[in-house]
């Protein structure tokens, strides 16, 4: 009996170490793109979280310096849909994230750079944090690990990186620097998709926000409380949204 509990424990612990989340694919305006892992996404080899905010991996992740071979192509006013998944997006058993891992789904855009993804280039598209009652990540989880964001229709033509977050605040409750709480803050999840974008917009994402600067232990979006009935009050890192306006 005690060997059984055991046994069990050992799983339970497992299947949340390895419950974590990368993207695999993207659509365009409802149409699949195919299969992106290191093909137009910039996939780390893993699907486990990044957390030390000073690194270059808290920006495109562990891989995030080297180009994708491919591009998706998108019209701007076009309706990207991001496909998550723990393990395997084909599967309909694979639970995309740990349902501890509530928190924020996080979409920013840059110029497009060929290699290192780092410094002062980004612009925020979407945010949702704890809207209607529920985590981003959750209503991620329901929806089958797919998170829409519309490109807006002032953004100008070219190649853009698109940096979409997971952002886990289950461990948040004590921030990343806490000397007397080590490994707490926020565990973010950060995949890169490249992006060609056609059209007639000719505004240019113009946030300048570096992660390495503008993420930080304290910052409230990063070092959060959930579980004590305030959720509703969380407030994202970043800038708001440049909807190209
Ligand atoms: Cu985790």
């Amino acid at each position: 009996m005690l060997l059984l509990t055991l046994a069990t424990l050992v799983t339970l612990l497992a299947r949340h170490v390895s419950a974590h989340a990368r993207l695999f694919r993207v659509s365009v305006d409802g149409k699949d793109q195919g299969d992106g892992l290191n093909k137009y996404i910039r996939s780390p080899a893993t699907n486990d979280p990044v957390r030390d905010l000073s690194s270059a991996a808290i920006v495109c992740n562990t891989q995030g310096s080297k180009a994708a071979p491919d591009f998706v192509r998108a019209a701007a006013g076009d309706k990207l849909t991001f496909l998550w998944a723990h393990d395997n997006p084909d599967d309909p058993a694979d639970y995309v994230l740990d349902p501890s891992h509530k928190g924020a789904i996080l979409t920013y855009v840059a110029a497009y750079p060929s290699g290192d993804p780092t410094g002062p280039i980004w612009s925020k598209l979407a945010e949702e944090g704890f809207t209607g009652g529920q985590w981003a990540t959750i209503k991620m989880i329901d929806n089958g690990g797919k998170v829409d964001v519309t490109l807006p229709e002032a953004l100008a033509p070219g190649k853009y990186l698109i940096r979409q977050e997971l952002l886990a605040l289950h461990r948040a409750d004590f921030a990343c620097d806490d000397p007397a709480h080590p490994n707490r803050g926020a565990e973010s999840y950060p995949n890169c998709v490249q992006v060609e974008v056609s059209g007639s917009g000719d505004k240019k994402p113009d946030q300048n926000f570096d992660f390495n600067k503008g993420y930080t232990c304290d910052n409230k979006g990063l070092h959060f409380k959930i579980y004590i009935g305030q959720d509703s009050q969380y407030v994202a890192p970043g800038p708001r949204p440049w909807n190209g306006s």
